[in-house]
């Protein structure tokens, strides 16, 4: 045996995107459906999509790309194991299933991404407080996992649950003409996927899902070990940072030319400019822009899951240095994620410290 061994680190254990891969949830898009609408989600999505979910919340999603799109995941589920890392995967939920507040009722979403409401910081899996009514649940079904990390000696922290009522919502925005936001301030609401873990700090973006109130809990709740950085981005679309940068290694950092703003933390840092995705503009997108090509998965700081049919970037990251590993996942694409977004490392050898210029 060659270096150390599972035990040497605890059950839930990871400081940033790149640490050696040990364990990791796989997000299943069973039982899913098209969201319950609206307004917040309008500036996120790709045009289509907004009559869609106007017309098919709470329907299920299409079913033979569904079930493609199902089998991707188990294929990338099984390439992971294969490299000795191991896989778990949510309880099935129907999701088409209503539920409610005083205020509201919706149907559920999927539990495709788990990146988006859960973040393991360190040692601690945090539950986000989701804007989206249709999200409001779908922590339920990885409690089953969290609660066996927890009683194995794992963190478990949640944030306050959110009202999510109509206070929380910008009536009047109109992405078409005007600048900001979709929330207001009116509680703390974010999703995990705004954040990017680097060691003992984190950058996140402002957007149609994360507020300044949100922001703000979570820089508190994690306490003085760790920095929070709100780093401005240029995407008025914003919902989820993991289209926008990417920490492969140490000092290396993927980003959208589109959307990057250079940030003097990462002052140090070699930036490689993602090439244009190779997804056509006819392939269904239902939650994302094509950009999801971007959207990968570190195994550890030389080796990276890529999208089959990316070539542009398959090449750019072996002329980087880096091992990449081919899977198919285009049908994954359509329901709102990537290999980052699909997944939520929740063990990495590593041990956290400082990697962003400025911060110490
Ligand atoms: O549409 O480029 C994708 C992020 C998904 N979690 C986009 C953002």
């Amino acid at each position: 045996m060659s270096g150390p061994s599972e035990e040497d680190f605890p059950v839930v254990n990871s400081y940033t995107e790149w640490d050696p891969l040990e364990e990791v949830i796989v997000g299943s898009l069973a039982g899913g459906v098209f969201p319950t609408w609206q307004e917040s989600m309008g500036p996120t999505l790709p045009h289509d999509s907004v009559r869609i979910f106007k017309e098919r919340g709470g329907t299920p999603l299409p079913a033979e790309h569904a079930a493609a799109a199902e089998e991707e995941l188990d294929g990338f589920a099984a390439v992971l194991q294969e490299r000795g890392i191991t896989v778990v995967r949510p309880e099935p939920v129907d999701h088409a299933r209503t539920f409610g507040t005083p205020q509201w009722q919706s149907a559920g979403n999927s539990s495709g991404m788990p990146r988006d409401l859960l973040i393991v910081v360190g040692d601690t899996i945090v539950e986000t407080p989701m804007s989206w009514r249709c999200r409001k649940h779908e922590v339920d079904a990885f409690r089953g996992l969290i609660k066996s990390y927890f009683r194995r000696g794992g963190g478990w922290l949640a944030a306050p649950q959110p009202e999510l009522k109509d206070a929380l919502f910008d009536g009047d925005f109109d992405p078409a003409t005007e600048t900001g936001w979709a929330i207001t301030d009116f509680e703390p609401v974010f999703d995990a996927a705004d954040f990017m873990r680097f060691g003992d700090d984190l950058v996140v973006q402002r957007s149609h899902v994360t507020n300044e109130f949100g922001i703000e809990w979570m820089r508190r709740a994690l306490g003085s070990r760790f920095r929070v950085h709100e780093v401005p981005v240029n995407d008025p679309h914003a919902m989820h940072i993991d289209a926008t940068m990417v920490p492969l290694a140490p000092g290396k950092l993927l980003v959208n030319p589109d959307r990057y703003v250079p940030n003097p933390l990462f002052r140090d840092w070699e930036i490689l400019e993602a090439p244009k995705p190779a997804l056509g503009p006819d392939w269904p997108m239902y939650f994302c822009s094509p950009w999801l090509s971007m959207n990968v998965l570190s195994l550890d700081e030389k080796t990276v899951v890529v999208e089959r049919q990316e070539q542009p970037l398959l090449d750019a990251l072996t002329d980087w240095g880096f091992t990449c590993v081919p899977v198919d996942f285009r049908h994954v694409y359509s329901f709102g994620g990537s290999f980052h977004c699909a997944t939520l490392d929740v063990r990495r050898r590593g041990r956290g410290g400082t990697y962003l210029d400025g911060t110490v």
